[in-house]
Parts: structure tokens; sequence; C-alpha cells
């Protein structure tokens, strides 16, 4: 198989929004294909991508871009499997305009519309990892031990206020 998950942006200028995603995929051991391929620039590479991978077993796609980001509605039109949307901050309206066009789907074919950028791209390879935890034990205990050290960090970061607090009650 090529890959579980495929990663498509529009732009290789998306690519800084989008490599926590990728980071974070590979941090889980999800195998993944990424992409930069574009639904208006090479529409025909995008459709022939998105059939290959489907074919070879992808589970769901993510899909990153900006501007009037139709890319992943178009992954969404051409497969049947899940699709997560990155809307990135690439244009003068400062990925609103994205962000729109990302979760404004029509009835019918949806897209699982995260936030703009880096957060979004983050939040994008945890839902992914949460969708394929779903039929995988040991990637859900993965996302378990993730989310621990998660707590742990803020219950580090909460006693550190504590003690500034104590710190600066002192006369
Ligand atoms: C979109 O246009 C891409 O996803 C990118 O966010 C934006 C700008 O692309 P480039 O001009 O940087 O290639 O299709």
């Amino acid at each position: 198989m090529a890959g579980e998950v495929l990663v498509v942006m529009g732009s290789d200028s998306d690519f800084a929004a989008m490599k926590p995603c990728v980071q974070l995929l590979r941090r889980f051991g999800v195998s993944f294909e990424a992409h930069v391929c574009s639904a208006h620039r090479t529409p025909a590479a995008l459709h022939a991508l998105v059939e290959r991978m489907e074919r070879e077993g992808m589970k769901l796609v993510i899909a990153g871009a900006g501007g009037a980001a139709h890319l992943a509605g178009v992954c969404a039109a051409i497969s049947k499997k899940p699709v997560i949307g990155v809307p990135i901050d690439s244009s003068a309206l400062e990925g609103v305009d994205s962000l729109y066009s990302t979760v404004q789907m029509p009835p019918g074919v949806p897209v699982a519309a995260m936030g703009i950028g880096e957060a979004g791209a983050t939040n994008a390879a945890l839902f992914a990892v949460e969708i394929l935890a779903l039929s995988d034990k040991r990637l859900a205990e993965r996302h378990a031990a993730y989310r621990t050290e998660m707590a742990e960090s803020v219950a580090k970061k909460d006693a550190l206020l504590q003690k500034e607090l104590e710190r600066l009650s002192q006369p």
C-alpha cells in the first residue's frame, strides 16, 4: 500500500503551514504520501493522483490550500473517502477566503474543515489519527499516550504558575 493518507497541497508555498501535519503523521507512524497538486492549475493530475491513491488503499485525504481553496472540495468530489480540509493564509484575505471555501461545501459532498494554517494542519493530522485509530488498536494507544503527554504538560505549566503566584504574593 502506498499510504493510508494522501496529504495534498495546492502549492509548495503551502508547505510551511502543512509541515506540522506531516510531522505528526510521521510521529504517529501513519503511512502517507504528500504531494503538491492544484485543483485549478493541474486538474487532470489531481484527478489521477486521488484515483491512484484510492486504488492503492488510501483511507483518507488531507488537503491544504489557500485563496479560493477548492482543493479539498475537489478531492471530496473525486473520492468517497473522508476529506479533511486545511484553509491556508496565502492571500490578501488572510485565509478567511480559504476557510469559507473549505467549510461551506454545498450539501452532498462533505469536507471536514479545520482551522486556518498551522493549527489547522496540526488538528488535521490528529483528526486523521482519530479516524484511523477506530480500526487500529496500536494507533489508538499512541493517541491516548499523546493526550496524556499533553495533559501532563498543562499540569506542569499550572504548577509553575502557582509557584510564580506564590512568589508574587511574598512581601
Ligand atoms: C493556492 O494558491 C495554493 O494552495 C496557495 O495557497 C495559493 C498560492 O499559490 P502560489 O502562487 O504560491 O503557487 O492554489
